[in-house]
């Protein structure tokens, strides 16, 4: 075989297709190298291309950029023929994301060009209706298709009404039951899981989510919590995020258990579309569903057609919403400056040269 013809395959191993591809032009198809982000540092990323893995650093420039035009973990970026700097990122095909509660509302990418993503709950007090309805909203807002893994079955004695409640948010979600340690009852889950596949696994700190990465390689490649550490209730046992080749093909990204999830600029229609078509019902059109007259929201609670949670859920979303958009207009702002002041620094330098 043609070492180039080795390469492609290589690549559609890690994830490429028709898709980058096309991105390219004539100058970088010849004289660039594409690869794919398997981990991302504060300062630098490692990148995986069809020759082998190589670290390299984030140029100064890249900081100049808003976080998400930063490469992150799933990404591709294409490299110098020599392989040691990062020329450009490629548009994205999907992207996760959410909004991290810290000093201001930042947006937090989780990853790049996912095909598919497992969120992945315990069938036993972990579980929480609301909680896995916030992250169908996280994947459904992303184009990317969700799967709800429901762990620990072992430990259910009646895995049904896990499975109802997971209907009843969704109702055509596929809905995959397994023992995260036991392969045996992994056939479900591996048919994600092909060649060229990238699945991303989001949910709760001890849900199983590692233990589900090395069962599906076959391998110890995460660390898991102890058993007997069971009740170590709010530690996180993975700290940061990686991607894994599986042995069968296919790609998959562990992530760090998430306390709190902030949705990043998430349609709440999509999701809730049984609350907005009765919202399209009221008779105002800014009803706010709380005590207007003609109100079909609150006529269809009160005649139990819908579930009170659900409004609950779809306000929540909708708040996140606006504070969302309030701090993207701040950090827009905040670069505008940024670029300014450099434009600035350079004109001053220059007229000194001059
Ligand atoms: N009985 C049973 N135990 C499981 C199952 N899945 C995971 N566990 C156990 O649950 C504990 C936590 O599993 P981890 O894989 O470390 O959980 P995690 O989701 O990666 O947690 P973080 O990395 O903190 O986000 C381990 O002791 C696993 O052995 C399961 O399906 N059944
Ligand atoms: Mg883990
Ligand atoms: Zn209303």
């Amino acid at each position: 075989m043609p070492p180039a013809e080795g390469a492609a395959d290589a690549l559609r191993q890690l994830g490429w297709s028709p898709f980058f591809e096309a991105q390219l032009d004539a100058r970088e198809h010849d004289e660039t190298v594409p690869g794919r982000v398997f981990a991302v540092a504060r300062s630098g990323v490692t990148v995986r291309t069809a020759a082998g893995s190589v670290d390299l650093p984030l140029g100064g420039r890249w900081f100049q950029y808003p976080p998400e035009d930063r490469p992150t973990i799933g990404d591709w970026v294409l490299l110098d023929r020599a392989g040691t700097v990062i020329e450009r990122l490629l548009e994205r095909k999907s992207v996760l994301k959410r909004v991290a509660a810290g000093r201001d509302w930042e947006v937090q990418l989780i990853a790049a060009n996912v095909d598919t993503v497992f969120l992945v709950t315990a069938c036993n007090d972990e579980f929480n209706a609301s909680r896995l309805e916030r992250y169908l909203a996280l994947a459904v807002d992303a184009g990317v298709e969700p799967v709800v893994v429901l762990t620990k079955s072992d430990l259910a004695d009646d895995v049904d009404p896990f499975v109802d409640t997971v209907r009843a948010l969704k109702r055509d979600v596929p809905v995959e039951v397994v023992d995260a340690r036991d392969p045996a009852t992994l056939e479900g889950v591996r048919s994600w899981c092909r060649a060229g596949q990238t699945v991303a696994l989001l949910g709760s700190s001890g849900v199983g989510k590692s233990t589900l990465v090395n069962s599906l390689s076959g391998d110890t490649v995460q660390l898991t919590r102890e058993a007997r550490e069971d009740d170590a209730k709010g530690r996180h046992t993975t700290t940061g995020r990686s991607l894994h080749v599986l042995p069968g093909g296919g790609l998959l990204v562990d992530n760090p258990g998430m306390r709190e999830l902030g949705l990043a600029d998430v349609d709440a229609g999509a999701l809730f579309d049984d609350v907005a078509a009765l919202a399209a019902e009221c008779r105002f059109r800014d009803c706010r569903h709380e005590a207007e007259p003609g109100c079909a929201v609150q006529a269809a609670i009160a005649d139990g057609r819908l579930d009170p949670r659900r409004l609950d859920s779809y306000r929540k979303l909708a708040r996140d919403d606006a504070r969302q958009s309030e701090s993207t207009a701040q950090s827009r702002a905040r670069f505008r400056a940024f670029g300014k002041k450099i434009r600035q620094v350079k004109k001053d330098r220059d007229e000194r040269k001059g």
